[in-house]
Parts: C-alpha cells; structure tokens; sequence
C-alpha cells in the first residue's frame, strides 16, 4: 500500500494548521447580521466545505432565503473578517509534525500537494512558511467541492499518476470522502467516529506524520 505512494496530498485547515476557529467566529458574526445565532456545535458541519456551501448550510439552518446578489455581499464580508482574523498567522501557527513530514518526503522524492478547499490557502502556507515545499497548488476555484473527489484527482493528474499512488490527509469527513471517492489511501486527523471511512486515523498531525514517517 505505502510503497506505491509517489504523492501526498494535505488538506490545509485542521492538518497543517488551525483556522476553523477563525472561520467559524467569521461565519456567526455574519449569522447574527440576518438574525441566526451560531450554535458552537454548527462549527463540525462547516469543516472542509467551501464559502459557498457554507453559506447555504447556514440559511438552511436558519430557514433564511436571500437574494443571490446578497450571498455574494455576505460571503464577501464573512471573508474579509477571516483574513483580518488570520492577518497574524506565522511560523507558529503550523502544526508540529508538518515540518518534518515535508522535509522527510522532499528526501524521499514524493510529491507534495494542497488539496484545500480553501481560496485563502496559497496565503496561509505564505504565512506559515512551508509554501516551497509545495510542489503543486489544487485551485479550488476549478474543482467541485469535497466531497467530490475532485480536488484530489487534480492534483493526481498534475502530476500524472494513478489514485493507488496518491495518499490524502484530511481532518473533515467531507474530505476524507473525497478521498476516498477518488480512489486514493485516505488518513484522517481527529475523531474516528466520523471519519470513519479512513485507512487510518490519527488523534493529530503530529502523530500521523511520526507514522507515516516510517511508511513512506
Ligand atoms: P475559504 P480545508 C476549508 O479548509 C475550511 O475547513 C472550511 O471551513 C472553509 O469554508 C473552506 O476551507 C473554504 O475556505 O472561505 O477560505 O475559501 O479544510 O479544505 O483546508
Ligand atoms: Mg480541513
């Protein structure tokens, strides 16, 4: 399974880093603007889902409709509250484990990929400065978003390969979804309950670089 493996596709938020936090505090103040409060336990069911669908979760639950016009106003604002949220970012804010991880597959000629759902990803792994280590980019702005596999047979085709010699990491259970619809080795990072159509599963990123360390 592991000897096969010519790429490493990571997802960004809840694997290199932790930014559900900022997005989630982002998406109840702009909530609270059309009168539907945020409850903490709403934060899962935006993990690895994309602005757009977000925003649609969050009406549904609040039983809102607005215009198209004000989703595209809203989604805006909710972003540009992220960014300032996120604004202070740095070295700091990386994971541990990732570093290595990064460096060990540089030494081993494995192929690095961001499959983040994320249009604010190129700029976090900036900020966090791990972004030459990345060999190639997914542009979510041209995939279907997680869970479609989309993403990931991107990066897959970028680099030429086949799924069995791709491997994703994803804390979401969209993502790991994606994953595996795309055919690929799937870890997931955090709770096993719904990420439960993982290979393997990892409490956090620094435990499943340690291991995959001594795979790949
Ligand atoms: P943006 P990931 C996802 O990141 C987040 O988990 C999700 O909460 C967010 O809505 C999505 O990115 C889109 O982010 O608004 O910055 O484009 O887990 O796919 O790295
Ligand atoms: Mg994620």
């Amino acid at each position: 399974m592991f000897n096969k493996i010519k790429c490493v596709i990571f997802d960004l938020d809840g694997v290199i880093t932790e930014t559900s936090n900022q997005h989630f505090e982002a998406w109840q103040a702009m909530a609270q603007k059309l009168g539907i409060t945020l409850e903490p336990s709403f934060e899962e069911q935006l993990k690895g889902v994309s602005r757009q669908a977000s925003l649609e979760r969050i009406l549904a639950y609040g039983q809102k409709a607005i215009s198209e016009e004000d989703k595209v106003r809203y989604q805006a604002e909710k972003n540009a509250h992220y960014q300032r949220l996120i604004a202070s970012f740095d070295e700091r804010q990386l994971f541990p484990g990732v570093d290595s991880l990064l460096s060990h597959l540089k030494t081993k000629g494995i192929k690095i990929a961001l499959g983040s759902a994320s249009k604010n990803g190129p700029t976090l792994i900036r900020a966090l400065g791990i972004e030459q280590a990345f060999d190639y980019v997914v542009d979510p702005n041209t995939c279907a978003s997680k869970p479609a596999p989309d993403i990931f047979l991107d990066a897959m085709k970028h680099f030429n390969l086949t799924p069995q010699e791709c491997l994703g990491i994803e804390d979401a259970q969209a993502g790991v979804d994606a994953i595996k619809r795309a055919g690929m080795v799937a870890i997931g990072i955090g709770d096993p309950t719904p990420l439960s159509q993982a290979d393997f599963v990892f409490p956090t990123t620094e435990d499943a670089a340690q291991w995959l360390m001594s795979k790949l």
